[in-house]
């Protein structure tokens, strides 16, 4: 059965990543069904023009439910987003097996929270740059696939 994967990538808190977003995204689509393509579309802007007929309460509950679906969470957590941190942090109290991926060569540093969470195991957190996305995403899920 194919696993449900759920990207988190941020939207209100800046779409300057989105070129990598869709790049992951496509990858991710080889080894599953992407319940939040959305994220990586670059129409999507972090004003929500696109998404007005939506409430917030509704994009919350509908992700929630998402999240309790998702098999596998993969969060590109670069550029720093209040609703991605809040999603991981549901989705690690749901036990989910989550994969963040983060680029050092942005300057930024990554939240402790995000960075100290990582246990090897369920909640893993790698360091790459933007050549690597691809590669990075199918090493994993080779894991992942070949674990469960
Ligand atoms: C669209 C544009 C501006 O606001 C929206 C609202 N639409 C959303 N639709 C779907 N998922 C959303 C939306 N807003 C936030 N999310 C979820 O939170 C996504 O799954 C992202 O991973 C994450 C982004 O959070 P923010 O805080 O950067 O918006």
């Amino acid at each position: 059965m194919a696993l449900n994967i759920y990207f988190c990538g941020s939207i209100r808190g800046g779409r300057e990543d989105v070129a990598i977003y869709q790049k992951i995204v496509q990858k991710l689509k080889k080894f599953g069904k992407v319940l939040t393509e959305h994220v990586s579309h670059a129409g999507l802007s972090e004003r929500g023009e696109d998404a007005a007929c939506e409430g917030d309460r509704a994009i919350h509950d509908r992700d929630v439910e998402w999240l309790q679906k998702a098999d596998v969470i993969v969060a590109e957590v670069t550029q720093p987003s209040l609703g991605v941190g809040y999603e991981l942090g549901r989705a690690a109290a749901m036990h989910k097996r989550i994969l963040c991926l983060f680029r050092p060569s942005s300057g930024r540093v990554l939240s402790a929270m995000i960075r100290g969470a990582e246990n090897g195991s369920l909640f893993q957190v790698r360091d790459y740059s933007e050549e690597q996305a691809e590669t990075i995403v199918e090493d994993y899920f080779r894991m992942v696939v070949s674990s469960t």
